[in-house]
């Protein structure tokens, strides 16, 4: 078969896949040698892309009140509850919550029906949660929402500063480029991040500045340029406005708040002064903050006082997290935007797009953004809502109470590809087609379309999500306007509309693309029309302002208002790890991808871990104002005293108790509405369970436990428990853990040391394995996984007999290669390098996501012997 060419459904980086599917549902996988995002590389998500095109679990037809329906009839009923509600209580009691993963013609056709004909602006996405500061930002200081510059820049760079933003785990294959930037021409890398992340490996320098603090960091910047002689007062004069102001504001503000250390911020400081080519990348850190957007305006400050931005390798670059998530805002997912960057609140603009649509309706003002609209849902003034490719039932802060607003809301349809805690809740499901099977575009973080391509057939009753809402739109009354056939029919449409937006003075503009072969479409960078031609913007000034100069802004720094005290000790950050993607629907289909972090955890600091008692590897309760959470504790001075860190993938399906948005305040940035998901603040105290668990079986496992966490391996599940109280029969526990009513139960005992092992054999073969003590446990997890399955009842000692290895927790997920492993042979084999080691065990020789990891065990091993 020949290779598909499409992208990568997962992080904004946005590479190119090559994709030979073997003609059985499954796939090779590879990196697009050609594509202008990763030239050939992948990351661990990314490679193992293959391992999650399997059709168990995945939701097939459609189903009302968890009952199989027909699309008639689940159309029907959507499009009569939608219209019921409109009718009784008007359309803004109405509302879709849509997401940044969805392809860029899902996303027109959704914002079409309900800005152009239901006529609500109740439509936004978890892009809120995500890249809303940074749009308020872009838009606030230079007219649009527009990234400034290109992948390129960070090729050419001579400093790029990393500000909340782990890379490494995060944006793998542009963390690869900066690595291969800084080995050709010695790019200096400077990471700003209260935790020391895997990112930090390659930093020249660490700022570990006090949570919140960004603001006064990057005012410092902005005093030090000035009175250093470093801004450009010729771009100031002809292209910018607000400079005074802005430097004043920055001369008031305390920058103590940072609590760095002299030196660190001298060091920074001289270096951001002196290097003209700076590239100052910002994600979440900066984003999911309740001062998000003014952090955002406190970079661009700095780029713009000093002209340092659209030339080759400088800019402040504003990296996207999702696959679309550039797309969306495009398109106008966000409920204050309208398609094509134009403005929902400009009347002319409105003109504009409801005369293209020729659409009955169109809102004058914007609608609710994703926390109010999840409050609006929770008092009764949503009666009927469409969540689409998201799940906020584990993703939203105070999670638990957007779980009870869509349990309570009359009316909610979800559409998804597989079971999760929102599809639990919803009324009517509808099964979408998913990566690989449906077809469509989307834009990464420097502004290159790509298409994503099918290359499997549609399994089941499985719809697009473009269709799905054309299907529903047309029941509605409006099939003319909702009519096309094609992913294509829509690009073409979408492309057209976009011309009027170049006509009125806005950057998005892909008229160009509007009699494209859609279908050979090869990734293009935007703008695309006879005025423009992708490339960089600003870098001659040209903004998108009423008198085409840039606002710089008086930045007032802000600390996050919740403090920490004696009820709620500690600040808690979260955010992702390395081989999982956000709730884990796709991700943790992948065995490879569940070795390296297994279960949900929190990294805590050996100082504080001390005063609460807390030992390596025990359960703790967390705490906070709006929930609980029960997490493994790692004890790590990656994260400061009295900061904590967790990460947020784990859901009701993965890990109930590690649902980390149950903790989290809805408390959100007053421009942008993004909601502050790096410092609320919770207590922590030791659970003390009667017993710990360790379970592998070749079946699914249901555990009945205080805690748990599964994940899939390679030969089936394994999973962690714990229990407040012992099981009185610990063999009919393990029965129904595993679903093993009649099959032959081997169970070794020590009634003094309190441990259990048990094992389930059926014809020779070791079915499954329950391991208990009263002590969290050391055992070769990983071994464990591999043997069961496999025959003989070996598997009970807990270790590896005679003649086998445990490899520990997998560090390379592409080549499985394991940490225990990777230890051996650096001491055996006196491995000093990351080639060595690559050479030796070929880890770190394919994606490459774990070479900073590789780096850090071999620095441990030289600090060792030093
Ligand atoms: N492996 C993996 N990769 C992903 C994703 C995934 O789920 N898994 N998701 C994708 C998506 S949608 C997104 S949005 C991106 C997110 O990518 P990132 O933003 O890089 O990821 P996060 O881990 O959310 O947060 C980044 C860092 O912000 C730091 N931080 C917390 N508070 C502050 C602060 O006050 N100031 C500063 N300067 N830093 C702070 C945290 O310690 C954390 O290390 O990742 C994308 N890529
Ligand atoms: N505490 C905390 N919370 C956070 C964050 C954080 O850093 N900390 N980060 C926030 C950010 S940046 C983001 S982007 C969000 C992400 O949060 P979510 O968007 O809620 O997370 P996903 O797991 O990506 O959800 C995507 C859903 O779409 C489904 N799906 C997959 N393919 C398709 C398809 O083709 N069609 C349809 N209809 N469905 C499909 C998946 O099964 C899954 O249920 O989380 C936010 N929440
Ligand atoms: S860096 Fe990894 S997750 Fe992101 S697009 Fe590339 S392969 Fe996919
Ligand atoms: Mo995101």
């Amino acid at each position: 078969m020949t290779a598909v060419r499409t992208t990568c459904p997962y992080c904004g980086v946005g590479c190119g896949v090559l994709v030979t599917p073997d003609g059985k549902g499954g796939a090779r996988i590879e990196g697009d040698p050609d594509h202008p995002a990763n030239f050939g590389r992948l990351c661990s998500k990314g490679t193992a892309l293959g391992e999650t095109l399997r059709l168990a679990g995945r939701i097939l037809t459609p189903r009302i009140g968890g009952q199989v329906a027909t699309w008639d009839a689940a159309l029907d009923l959507v499009a009569d509850r939608f219209l019921a509600a409109i009718r009784d209580h008007g359309p803004d009691s109405v509302a879709l919550y849509l997401s940044g993963q969805m392809l860029t013609e899902d996303y027109y056709v959704a914002n079409k029906l309900i800005k152009g004909y239901i006529g609500t602006a109740n439509v936004d996405t978890n892009s809120r949660l995500c890249m809303a500061s940074s749009v308020a930002g872009h838009s606030r200081a230079f007219g649009t929402d527009t990234v400034p510059g290109t992948y390129e820049d960070l090729d050419q760079a001579d400093l790029v500063v990393l500000v909340g933003s782990n890379l490494a785990w995060c944006h793998p294959v542009l963390f690869q480029r900066l690595m291969a930037a800084k080995a050709a021409r010695g790019t200096r890398i400077v990471v700003v991040d209260p935790r020391r992340t895997t990112t930090c490996d390659i930093a020249d320098l660490h700022l570990a500045l006090a949570p919140g603090s960004d603001a006064a960091l990057f005012n410092a910047a902005l005093v030090a340029l000035a009175d250093r002689g470093a801004v450009d007062d010729a771009y100031i004069a002809q292209h910018l406005s607000g400079f005074e102001d802005a430097l004043a504001a920055a001369r008031a503000s305390d920058g103590s708040m940072t609590g760095l250390a002299p030196d660190d911020l001298a060091d920074f400081l001289d270096w951001y002064v002196t290097t003209e080519r700076v590239v100052t990348i910002y994600s979440q850190g900066i984003n999911q903050s309740e001062s998000g957007t003014d952090k955002v305006n406190a970079i661009l400050n700095c780029h713009l006082a000093t002209g340092r931005i659209g030339r080759p390798g400088m800019g402040p670059f504003s990296v996207t997290g999702q696959p679309n998530a550039m797309g969306g805002r495009e398109v106008g997912g966000l409920a204050n935007m309208l398609a094509c960057h134009l403005d929902i609140e400009n009347p002319d603009h409105r003109a504009a797009v409801q005369g293209f649509w020729d659409s009955p309706t169109m809102p004058e003002k914007p609608g609710l953004k994703a926390v109010e609209m999840f409050q609006a849902v929770a008092q009764g003034r949503i009666r009927a809502l469409w969540i689409i490719h998201t799940n906020p039932a584990a993703s939203m802060p105070d999670a638990d109470a957007v779980a009870r607003a869509i349990e309570g809301c009359d009316f909610v349809v979800v559409s998804d590809v597989t079971q999760t805690d929102t599809t639990a809740l919803a009324d009517v499901i509808m099964p979408a087609t998913a990566w690989g099977e449906k077809s469509g575009t989307v834009t990464n973080s420097d502004r290159t379309i790509s298409r994503q391509r099918p290359f499997l057939p549609t399994p089941g009753h499985a719809r697009d999500d473009w269709r799905m809402i054309a299907d529903v739109a047309g029941r509605m009354g409006w099939g003319d306007a909702f009519g096309w056939d094609s992913p294509a029919q829509i690009f073409a449409e979408y492309a057209q509309l976009s011309r009027l937006a170049g006509d009125l003075g806005r950057d998005f503009d892909i008229s160009g693309l509007a009699g494209a072969d859609y279908d050979a479409l090869p990734p293009t960078r935007w703008p695309v029309s006879a005025r423009r031609q992708g490339g960089r913007f600003f870098g001659a000034g040209g903004f998108f302002t009423p008198d085409a100069r840039a606002r710089m802004l008086p930045i007032a720094p802000r600390l996050p208002v919740a403090v920490t005290g004696r009820r709620y000790p500690f600040r808690l950050n979260t955010g992702r790890v390395r081989d999982q993607w956000h709730t884990m629907t796709r991700t943790a289909l992948a065995p490879r991808l569940n070795q390296h972090t297994a279960e949900p955890f929190l990294e805590i600091h050996p100082r504080d871990a001390a005063d609460l008692g807390l030992a390596p590897a025990c359960l703790a309760r967390v705490i906070s104002p709006r929930g609980q959470a029960i997490l493994r504790i790692a004890i790590t001075d990656r994260v400061q005293c009295g900061q904590v860190f967790a990460p947020m993938h784990w859901t009701g399906e993965t890990a109930p108790t590690g649902r980390v948005d149950a903790l989290v305040a809805a408390v959100t940035d007053p421009v942008s509405g993004q909601p502050e998901s790096k410092a609320s603040v919770v207590d922590i105290a030791p659970l003390n369970p009667a017993w710990y668990g360790f379970a592998v079986s070749v079946g699914p496992l249901t555990p009945d436990a205080t805690y748990w966490a599964r994940a899939r391996h390679a030969g089936g599940w394994r999973g962690e428990l714990a229990g407040m109280d012992a099981p009185e029969d610990w063999e009919g526990y393990a029965r129904a853990l595993f679903d093993l009513p009649d099959a032959t139960c081997l169970s070794v005992e020590d009634r003094v040391r309190g441990t259990h092992r048990l094992a389930f054999m059926e014809g020779g073969r070791t079915l499954a394995a329950l391991f208990a003590a009263s002590e969290p446990m050391q055992l070769a997890r990983g071994h464990l996984a591999a043997q069961v399955g496999r025959a003989g009842a070996t598997l009970l000692a807990g270790r590896p007999g005679a003649g086998q290895t445990d490899p520990g927790p997998t560090v390379c997920a592409c080549l499985n290669v394991g940490l225990n492993t990777i230890t051996a042979a650096i001491a055996m084999q006196n491995l000093t390098t990351v080639e060595q080691i690559g050479a030796a065990l070929q880890a770190g020789t394919s994606c490459g996501s774990c070479r900073p990891e590789l780096a850090t065990l071999l620095a441990a091993r030289l600090e060792a012997a030093e």
